[in-house]
């Protein structure tokens, strides 16, 4: 058998953490519209995640925050000229797209790439595709930054970086937000859970069937690959994503049971995976959006038991906390729950699984990954003095038109990029 191992690549948030409510779907997004943010105590909520998932003895890496404002999107907008000035013509005429220029949207790790490990795949290599994020603009700008970085991360003689698949509506792709990959203890290969929607009466869906189906033949996947519909109401009561209503981790998934319009092709899996169907009973789809219960992170611990990673609103709301007793009580491999604090991240609809790209690599693709992506404590604790020095622990919208703190975010960048030994991979910096 060959042994895979679990990373966690986490979008590290960027100095420009905001709340501009232009993810429409999402509804902490819509909710938290123009509060103030503190992004000094949102990239630390993130770090402390990282660094309890080295503690509990698992892999971590990190992906650096885009540079913003996207220059190169306004430029291709018209904003040339003095910057300043272009600035605050556009804060002035469009705050939407002024933010979306501004946004740290590239925190949310799980919906950069989707990847499928080696074991799985015709070429025996581990593939990764950008995800185009095609149906958000803030979300959009996102793809060609996460590719070079994906490039510089994992493209060796042992794995492949894809481009995000062509923009557009009909490959609308949000990466491993909607994809899951199961795996039975006792078998090399895998199971995919490829998840789409199709847009309800009031949200649009994000993940195209078109898209989901492209990546599986992109990768050569030889194994079985299933396609879930979302279930078009649940998609209206604001789960947007897939990894909004279920988790999955090796032999085990967890997921509600209004999270699909037919869950059949799941339950055909069920002789190499245990099912484990949340009731609405339970708790509502609306409960579960609101405490993201099923935005954890299941990860296998050292001792092969398996543990959640849930955010504190989940604690807090007593359905969500007797779902996860009840799941530690009974007879799985889910044995402990950790509750983390990413309150920040939580306000824009994004928990603990949204911060993190999995990837399963062969001990060979480990060691010829990037070492300045994988982190260890001392990291950690570098990352920490960087941010308190660098970032602002209030924010809102219109700071962005401060130069000086533009420039001061540059430079913490630039700053990073030294610290993490990644060279120079900001435009700015060439
Ligand atoms: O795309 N929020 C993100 C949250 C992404 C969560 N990711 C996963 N479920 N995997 C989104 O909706 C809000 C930005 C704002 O409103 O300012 C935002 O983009």
């Amino acid at each position: 058998m060959t042994k895979l191992k679990e990373v966690n690549f986490d979008g590290l948030v960027g100095p420009t953490h905001h709340y501009a409510g232009l993810a429409y779907g999402n509804i902490a997004s819509s909710e938290n519209a123009h509060a103030e943010s503190n992004p000094k105590a949102a990239a630390l909520q993130g770090l402390q995640k990282m660094r309890l998932c080295l503690e509990m003895g698992l892999e971590q890496g990190l992906f650096l925050p885009h540079y913003r404002p996207a220059w190169f999107l306004l430029k291709a907008l018209g904003f040339n000229g003095d910057e300043q000035k272009a600035l605050e013509k556009l804060a002035q005429e469009n705050e939407n797209l002024f933010a979306a220029a501004f946004s740290a949207s590239s925190m949310w790790a799980a919906n950069s790439a989707t990847t499928t490990p080696s074991l799985d795949t015709d070429d025996q290599r581990c593939h990764f595709t950008a995800a185009n994020l095609s149906s958000n603009l803030h979300r959009a700008i996102e793809a060609d930054f996460t590719y070079q970085q994906l490039q510089k991360a994992f493209d060796n003689d042992f794995m492949t970086v894809h481009p995000p698949l062509p923009f557009g509506m009909q490959f609308s792709d949000e990466g491993a937000a909607n994809h899951t990959r199961l795996s039975n203890r006792g078998e090399e290969n895998g199971f995919h859970v490829f998840v789409f929607g199709k847009s309800g009466k009031v949200y649009p869906a994000r993940q195209s069937v078109d898209a989901s189906q492209a990546i599986a033949r992109e990768h050569g996947i030889n194994t079985d690959a299933i396609y879930l519909q979302q279930n078009p109401d649940a998609v209206d009561a604001g789960v947007f994503h897939n990894d909004v209503i279920a988790v999955g981790n090796e032999h085990v998934y967890l997921y509600h049971e209004d999270a699909y319009v037919d869950d059949q092709a799941l339950q055909d899996l069920h002789e190499h995976i245990q099912l484990i169907k949340i009731s609405a009973q339970q708790i509502s789809v609306t409960d579960a959006v609101a405490t993201y219960l099923f935005n954890s992170q299941l990860v296998t611990l050292p001792d092969q038991s398996m543990a959640l990673i849930l955010p504190i609103e989940s604690e807090q709301n007593p359905q969500a906390k007797a779902v996860v007793d009840a799941l530690i009580a009974e007879d799985n491999p889910i044995q402990h729950a950790h509750y983390v604090d990413c309150r920040q991240s939580m306000r824009n609809g994004g928990g603990p699984a949204c911060l993190r790209l999995r990837v399963q690599l062969t001990e060979q693709e480990l060691e010829n990954t990037n070492q300045s992506f994988l982190l260890n404590k001392k990291k950690i604790t570098e990352l920490e003095k960087w941010v308190e020095k660098n970032y602002r622990d209030r924010l809102v919208i219109s700071d962005f038109l401060d130069k000086k703190y533009r420039e001061a975010s540059m430079s913490a960048l630039d700053e990073l990029t030294q610290l993490l030994e990644v060279g120079s991979i900001y435009p700015f910096q060439r």
